[in-house]
């Protein structure tokens, strides 16, 4: 059985961070371990006056990263890394995963340089001389920034299709797989859909245009990252010439991703339209991972109508 550390948020109530991907990759036959950077009542979406809990602190981080790598030195195959609420955590975690892949060269570090989304911030800036550093460490194998992100990272704006292509060849010099989880619909000239671009080094980047579900959903890039390392880690470690090609890969994530957000919407009254701060309608958007459980395999069936 393959086993991941994921180090991302724990909230008591809902799914994201570790909520959205422990169970998912456990229907995939993964052992996960779970480090949790903060303990929240709920995500942060129903309102900062309404979130209880609190981050974990860097000492404690250290004490459970070293102590796990301590004890399993070489137990992971899969490092995931999602939001990190400050500076000190991406600190920490990124020494400790640097440490672990050094010494475990075949295992897998999916980083998520969660910051922000469309021009703001959801961390303090002192996060990005970390995120670039671990960027640049030619450590790190997979990230799925979104555009914002990708221009933190490259340090420049990307408003036309050879930006993203130039910002994409920056960032292979040290990373191999990169997928941009949304791009601007503006640089591709088809606005109404959202666009994920999956680049490999030395490849020509895939598009993928998604059709936009009109709702507030949270946790769904956590969900991504999820499953993504689980086909990159079947993609790599299979020989097999009949198993899907990256580009199918990355195909059939967002598929299950999409397939998952219908039947969320689908158990949702049909006039709920949810907004930061309004609990009712934040909830009946949480995520239906475990009613989702049938989808995240390769034959993905839906059972629910209004899901296909
Ligand atoms: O990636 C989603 C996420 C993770 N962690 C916390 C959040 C959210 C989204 O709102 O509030 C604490």
């Amino acid at each position: 059985m393959p086993r991941l550390i994921a180090t991302q948020s724990h909230v008591v109530h809902g799914y994201v961070g570790n909520k959205a991907a422990t169970f998912p990759l456990q229907c995939l036959g993964w052992d996960v371990d779970c480090c949790n950077t903060v303990q929240f009542s709920n995500h942060t979406g129903y309102g900062m006056d309404k979130v209880f809990g609190s981050i974990t602190d860097h000492e404690t981080m250290k004490k459970l990263l070293s102590g796990l790598f301590r004890n399993f030195p070489h137990d992971y195959d899969g490092l995931l890394s999602g939001y990190l609420p400050n500076k000190d955590c991406v600190e920490v975690v990124g020494s400790h995963y640097t440490n672990y892949k050094k010494s475990n060269p075949k295992s897998i570090w999916l980083m998520d340089p969660v910051m922000g989304d469309e021009g703001k911030m959801y961390v303090n800036d002192d996060v990005i001389p970390e995120y670039r550093k671990l960027a640049l460490s030619g450590i790190v194998d997979i990230i799925t920034p979104n555009q914002f992100e990708l221009e933190i990272l490259c340090g420049e704006k990307i408003s036309s299709k050879e930006d993203l292509k130039s910002a994409l060849k920056s960032l292979h010099q040290s990373i191999p797989v990169i997928i941009v989880t949304s791009c601007d619909a503006k640089i591709f000239d088809d606005e109404g859909f959202i666009y994920c671009v999956a680049s490999m080094r030395d490849k020509d980047a895939i598009i993928y245009r998604i059709p936009q579900i009109q709702s507030y959903f949270t946790g769904v890039g956590d969900l991504f990252s999820a499953l993504l390392l689980d086909r990159i880690h079947k993609l790599l470690i299979s020989d097999k010439e009949s198993d899907l090609k990256f580009e199918e890969q990355v195909n059939e994530v967002i598929t299950v991703v999409q397939k998952v957000l219908h039947v969320t919407r689908s158990f949702a009254s049909k006039a709920t339209v949810a907004k930061m701060g309004v609990v009712e309608g934040m909830k009946e958007m949480e995520l239906r991972i475990i009613e989702s459980k049938d989808l995240y395999g390769f034959s993905t069936k839906v059972t629910n109508d209004s899901s296909s």
